[in-house]
């Protein structure tokens, strides 16, 4: 009993400057924590280079490949630097209003207010554009300023024409621990915003009610022949399109919100792959008339039309006429 009583305050002495240490470690190591949750302790800015490449070619997607009024084409690039606490858009959710209306009809009104009223709320930082490019294939590219307390990027693109279909990237982390990132390529496929029930390029405006969360449209998704995406042979699309962001040397003496001049030596060559389209036909018509003498028996037909041409080595198209041995009618008729 003596030694414990004699022990305990030199017990508590310890355990007081334990604590305090910790304490002090923590203190000092605070300002190393990321205050964003996004783990980005990298000590300064980071300039980069974004440039957007569409690969929307004929020969890559012939089905129903939109060539006028309009032509395939792409909106203006809109992107944001943000921390976790924004979302641009996120497949599963529901499209806001802002994703709704770019999705739709390419117009960014509401995207750049719900923009401006997070950057008053600090989880947005920079809201970045580019032109938009009147084809299918084609660079748009701007420079972009990140900062630690807002390093993930978030963009989308319409595809022109589209019911309600775009690509873009989700909360793309730029920063890694304490660096930020040297080079970043991303392959992006087109998503349905869910509030339009085109399946179709150029299908007419046909608003989804109730809306539909985000998805992703694939080769086999919505399974259905009608739609422009719809290649059943394919376990995946080609890329429609691909961004490729590359970190500077030097700080932009400017922010630039919009530029198309840029282009790093290092593009991408122009991806080529070819999609095999199979033909589509129609059902068959009913059978035609018998026709014929009573004595060698008469003969009837049916037909059936090209639905889709096929395209890049796809199936060729079946026999469009069918005829069959038949008895003529009149000829029942004499029989009786
Ligand atoms: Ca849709």
């Amino acid at each position: 009993m003596q030694m414990m009583s004699s022990e305990r305050p030199a017990c508590g002495w310890l355990h007081k400057l334990l604590v305090l240490l910790v304490k002090l470690h923590f203190a000092f190591a605070e300002p190393l924590q990321p205050l964003n949750g996004t783990g980005c302790t990298a000590k300064g800015p980071a300039s980069y280079i974004l440039v957007f490449t569409g690969h929307w070619s004929p020969q890559a997607f012939p089905k129903q490949y939109p060539l006028f009024r309009p032509p395939a084409q792409w909106s203006k690039l809109i992107a944001a630097s943000h921390n976790r606490h924004f979302r641009l858009w996120e497949e599963g959710s529901s499209a806001s209003p802002g994703v709704q209306s770019f999705a739709e009809v390419g117009v960014t009104v509401e995207l750049m207010k719900a923009a401006k009223e997070a950057r008053k709320k600090r989880t947005v930082g920079v809201m970045y554009r580019t032109a938009g490019i009147p084809n299918g294939i084609g660079h748009s590219s701007t420079e972009m300023l990140m900062v630690p307390r807002n390093p993930l990027l978030s963009l989308m693109v319409k595809m022109i024409p589209s019911p309600d279909w775009f690509v873009g990237v989700n909360s793309l982390n730029l920063c890694d621990g304490n660096r930020w990132k040297q080079e970043v390529t991303v392959d992006l496929q087109p998503y349905d915003a869910g509030t339009d029930s085109g399946f179709t390029f150029s299908s007419p405006n046909f608003p989804t009610s109730p809306p539909e969360n985000i998805t992703k449209i694939t080769s086999q998704m919505p399974n259905h022949p009608a739609n422009s995406f719809y290649y059943p042979r394919l376990k995946e699309l080609p890329p429609i399109a691909s961004i490729k962001i590359t970190r500077q040397r030097r700080t932009p003496d400017r922010q630039t919100s919009i530029s198309n001049h840029i282009l790093p030596n290092s593009i991408n060559p122009q991806r080529f792959s070819a999609t095999p389209l199979d033909c589509e036909v129609s059902l068959w018509s009913s059978w035609g008339l018998c026709l014929g003498p009573c004595s060698r028996g008469g003969v009837r037909h049916r037909t059936r039309y090209i639905l889709l041409r096929p395209a890049n080595a796809g199936s060729p198209c079946p026999e469009l006429e069918e005829q069959d041995e038949c008895v003529p009618h009149n000829c029942i008729k004499k029989r009786q």
